[in-house]
């Protein structure tokens, strides 16, 4: 599900149209993966002269743009159908990329573009969904607002930038601006490029450049810097616990999930001296100290962990209404989630991968899979094999697309595939039941394994609890297994797409 469709409401259509058709997202639009329409609000005045505008009642510098033409063109565009339609104006909220990819999540978006001094409030009380500035500075219209608008959102949906998943930055450098980049000549206006980038140490290499991103982030965005430090310490805490939250640890470093929620941060900075209820496993064994809430945007999920059962009611308050998918690791959570309207799709045993060597990939035939094998994924993921292709499931779509999903073929022929699934777990490991026996189940695991630890992660995943195979080649590959279950849940309204 993603925004494909962008319409433009203004009286300068050339311009946007001429302004994105050269850029990546003007390639995007030819290779049909988004759509783009600009509609000039003038061809639908009633106006005998084409006129668009009038005076203010009450007086005042300026014309406004009158009701009826931004209501008519604003009805051709949806044809009465309810679509999220933007107004820019410079008394919207800030624009962030928070609220790109919330955007990018919606199949169809409308920009009213306001000229003169603004539009007949009466209109966009009728028309309007959400009120948007790029900042705080004065232009002389909404079209290069709605073009910025555009540009961001549009890079985030699968198929606009190529490969998403693939392309994706390391995870350490995050919520940090960049650090400096040197390219040839090793020498330039006797400046030289720093030596230890020369050095071909890895390691070191990206400790350097971390320690650049933060002097550069302390120094030009203190305020950036402060929640990093604030979000390092909380990923800190956690790791402390790392079979246990993992889950949690790697979607924060990954820059995936925003913080709802967390006990750590009611405390400030005294995160060592905070006496927070302490939760213990089955066999008596302290592991959780704090509460946290989650939310990954992208996937519209939730990861939870809760202390007590009073954090736990703060947690289920702060729930984002648009959540689909929960990620719970107590069981107490979990029922209060479903007297919520949760459903419960399964209870899993989390794993870790915690060395950082590369694993064998015995079985030779192994890529990343693309839409082409599309029906093949759908057929036995979503379908136990049972249905023909055709069966849409956006959800392996997205994860297809994002280059997120691998497979093994025999001769050619698919036999399996394993994927990551958007919230950063391996899973969706199947081979074909003839094919089993021969390693490359294992195989798979490890190919994705492998891909996880070049991007820096942490290889972890959810088995099924009752799935004693899987747990066997978890163990065989390497893996750990967390002291708690996990229980993922869905929102019952929600149409079942299926996410095992
Ligand atoms: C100087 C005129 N203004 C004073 C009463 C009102 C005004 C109307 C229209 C000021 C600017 C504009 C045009 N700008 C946008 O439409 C706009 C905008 C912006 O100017 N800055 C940041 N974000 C945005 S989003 C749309």
């Amino acid at each position: 599900m993603s925004a494909v469709i962008f319409h433009v409401l203004t009286l300068f259509p050339e311009m946007v149209i001429q302004g994105l058709s050269p850029s990546v997202i003007g390639r995007a639009w030819e290779k049909k993966v988004i759509s783009l329409d600009a509609v000039d609000i003038r061809d639908y005045t009633t106006d005998r002269h084409r006129k668009v505008d009038d005076y203010p009642y009450g007086g005042g510098a300026g014309m406004l743009m009158q009701a009826q033409p931004v209501y008519d063109a604003h009805r051709a565009v949806t044809g009465g159908k309810k679509i999220r339609t933007i107004y820019v104006t410079p008394q919207g909220t800030p624009f962030t990329q928070a609220k790109a990819q919330e955007l990018a999540a919606e199949d169809e978006l409308v920009f009213l573009c306001g000229h003169y001094e603004g539009i007949d409030e009466r209109v966009l009380e009728e028309i309007v969904t959400d009120y948007i500035s790029i900042g705080d500075y004065v232009l002389t219209g909404g079209e290069l607002p709605a073009m910025v608008m555009i540009d961001a959102i549009a890079r985030l949906i699968p198929g606009v930038l190529g490969n998403d998943f693939s392309a994706e930055e390391e995870s350490f450098y995050n919520d940090l601006l960049e650090y400096p980049q040197y390219s040839r000549p090793e020498e330039w206006h006797g400046k030289k490029v720093p030596q230890v980038l020369l050095s071909g140490n890895h390691q070191k290499v990206t400790q350097w450049r971390l320690e650049q991103a933060r002097q550069r982030t302390a120094e030009r965005r203190p305020d950036l810097y402060e929640k990093y430090q604030e979000k390092q310490l909380l990923i800190r805490k956690l790791a402390r616990h790392k079979r246990n939250n993992i889950h949690l640890v790697e979607s924060l470093t990954r820059g995936c999930a925003e913080v709802l929620y967390s006990d750590i941060m009611l405390a400030g900075h005294s995160a060592e001296e905070h006496t927070a209820a302490e939760i213990y496993s089955a066999e008596g064994k302290r592991i959780a100290a704090e509460s946290v809430l989650l939310y990954d945007r992208s996937c519209k999920t939730c990861m939870a962990l809760a202390a007590d059962m009073a954090s736990g009611e703060a947690i289920a308050e702060r729930l984002p209404a648009d959540t689909e998918l929960i990620i719970v690791s107590e069981p107490y959570l979990k029922e209060l989630l479903k007297q919520r309207g949760y459903k419960v799709l399964g209870s899993y045993i989390q794993v870790l991968y915690t060395r950082k060597e590369a694993l064998p990939v015995k079985h030779r035939e192994i890529c990343r899979l693309t839409m082409e094998h599309y029906p093949y994924v759908c057929r036995w993921y979503c379908n136990d094999g049972k249905c023909g292709p055709g069966i849409d499931d956006a959800y392996v779509r997205e994860r297809i697309q994002a280059g997120a999903m691998y497979g093994a073929f025999i001769e050619g022929s698919q036999v399996g595939f394993v994927g990551i699934h958007s919230e950063g777990s391996l899973g969706m490991l199947f081979v074909e039941e003839s094919f089993r026996g021969q390693g490359i189940a294992s195989s798979l695991e490890a190919y994705a394994v492998n891909r996880m630890l070049e991007k820096g992660w942490t290889p972890y995943g959810h088995i099924s609890a009752g799935n004693t195979a899987s747990v066997k080649l978890q163990e065989k590959l390497g893996f750990y297994r967390a002291e708690k279950n996990y229980w993922w849940l869905e929102k019952t309204l929600a149409n079942s797409t299926l996410i095992c």
